[in-house]
């Protein structure tokens, strides 16, 4: 494409300016790889972003997609229904933890965690609790990019320009990183749990009784793959159903097979009130996301005290439960099921562990992280140039055949389910090579 073809276009959470300048484009995407404009093929490490663990193109996907666009490409979200979608919902929650067992959809993880929020706030104000309205988030949390999703997390860049339009009442727990106790953790660290006890502090500032809930992602995905000290998830649990407090977990990343189970909660054997789930859902090929609630917290709105004929829950989408994303759903989630991914993500879990902890020693690197089918690296940033250590490293890859995922100086993988250990091992040499060859230089240009 030329330089006038990329001008209108505005890319989100991208540099724009030197995008612009040095573009880059990928064509077309099979299994675990994209096509680049110039015929080269990159390895997909983090699965899209996070969204398409089956890689791409699959056939039943295709085809499910394309029969249901035939048959019945749009139905009215509101007062109407399409099979798709209330076969969809069953499935979703067959696979939650039990008692997990209504689904309300949405069309992206920010849209799940606005309406997670929000079911929340309108729960205990029909049951006549609406003193409860503060939300607890989570330093370095990533919520997505609705106001509440901006409120509720705790990423610096993403909340900054936007402090005039914050959510009131919102408090956050600090979040669980700490390299001295920590460094190079295999999986969930030992160190931490006393961390939940934090929300006992918030507790006592705030009272239970104005608390309506806390939600956190199980493992923080977008900071850098942080995971949960042993405990930690638990404790919270524990305080939140002590106070009365809902407990939701953002599992846009870690639900459907990322930890090597259907969602977090099992893997991390805690359950949760609600679920704010999208990405894997329908492998990235459209967008949809949702919640899925604990059966009295659906059974709450419908004792409220008003005529049967009216709406119970004021929100939802022109787009919820848009049937060609349910049956896409339907279809990513019997490949999931057919062909044994989640528990393939759980066997490749340790050959990713032994090859990215294999990076300990390399130069700049801080910390490596693991748990599922996900890891993160800390580089230490050039001098005077945070972020771009890793954005150096991400562009070696573009050219090196190896499509990485920085954020700040961290680079985050997260491959498809469909990916062979040699296929994972390559991935580690190449970011090896890729971290190797980047040097610091006094341009201030990104390049
Ligand atoms: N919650 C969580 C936990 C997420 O990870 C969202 C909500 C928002 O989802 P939508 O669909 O509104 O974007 C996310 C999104 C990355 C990366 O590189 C992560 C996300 C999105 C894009 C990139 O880690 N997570």
């Amino acid at each position: 494409m030329s330089r006038p073809e990329l001008e209108a276009y505005w890319l989100p959470f991208t540099s724009n300016r030197y995008f612009k300048q040095h573009p880059k484009l990928v064509v077309s995407a099979k299994g675990a790889y994209y096509r680049t404009e110039d015929g080269r093929e990159l390895f997909d490490c983090l699965s899209g972003m996070w969204c398409c663990p089956l890689g791409h193109a699959h056939p039943k996907i295709v085809e499910a997609l394309a029969r249901q666009a035939e048959t019945l490409d749009y139905s009215p979200a509101f007062q109407v229904g399409n099979s798709a979608t209330f076969r969809l919902a069953e499935r979703i929650a067959g696979m939650a933890p039990a008692g997990l067992d209504h689904v309300f959809f949405a069309n992206s993880g920010s849209e799940a965690v606005d309406t997670a929020l929000k079911i929340a706030l309108a729960y205990h104000r029909v049951r006549g609790d609406a003193g409860r309205f503060r939300l607890i988030g989570r330093e370095r949390a990533y919520h997505g990019v609705g106001f509440g999703g901006i409120s509720v997390g705790g990423m610096v860049a993403n909340r900054k320009a936007f402090a005039s339009a914050m959510l009131p009442g919102v408090d956050h727990l600090p979040h669980t990183w700490n390299l001295s106790a920590m460094a190079f953790s295999r999986g969930q660290p030992t160190w931490g749990a006393h961390l939940a006890d934090e929300l006992e502090r918030l507790v006592a500032l705030h009272d239970a009784s104005t608390i309506a809930a806390v939600i956190v992602e199980p493992v923080q995905g977008s900071t850098g793959v942080l995971v949960p000290p042993l405990g930690y998830l638990e404790r919270l649990r524990e305080i939140c159903t002590r106070h009365g407090i809902l407990l939701i977990f953002d599992e846009v990343i870690t639900g459907f097979g990322r930890l090597g189970a259907n969602f977090g909660a099992q893997r991390l054997g805690v359950v949760p009130d609600m679920i704010a789930f999208a990405k894997g859902v329908t492998n990235g090929v459209i967008p949809m996301g949702g919640v899925i609630v604990r059966q009295d917290i659906y059974e709450a709105f419908l004792h409220a005290q008003i005529p049967e004929y009216a709406v119970e829950l004021f929100h939802g989408y022109t787009y919820s439960g848009h049937p060609i994303a349910a049956s896409v759903g339907l279809a990513a989630l019997d490949i999931y099921q057919q062909e044994g991914l989640f528990e393939q993500a759980l066997a490749l879990e340790p050959v990713l562990e032994a090859a990215v902890h294999s990076l300990k020693g390399e130069p700049g690197v801080l910390d490596v992280r693991n748990f599922g089918l996900a890891a993160g690296i800390d580089l230490e940033p050039f001098p005077g140039q945070p972020g771009r250590r890793a954005f150096k490293v991400f562009e070696y890859g573009f050219e090196h055949d190896q499509l990485f995922r920085f954020t700040a100086d961290t680079i985050a993988l997260g491959p498809p389910f469909i990916s062979t250990p040699a296929e994972l091992e390559r991935m580690i040499e190449q970011l090896r090579v890729a971290i190797r060859t980047v040097k610091p230089d006094r341009s201030r240009s990104m390049g």
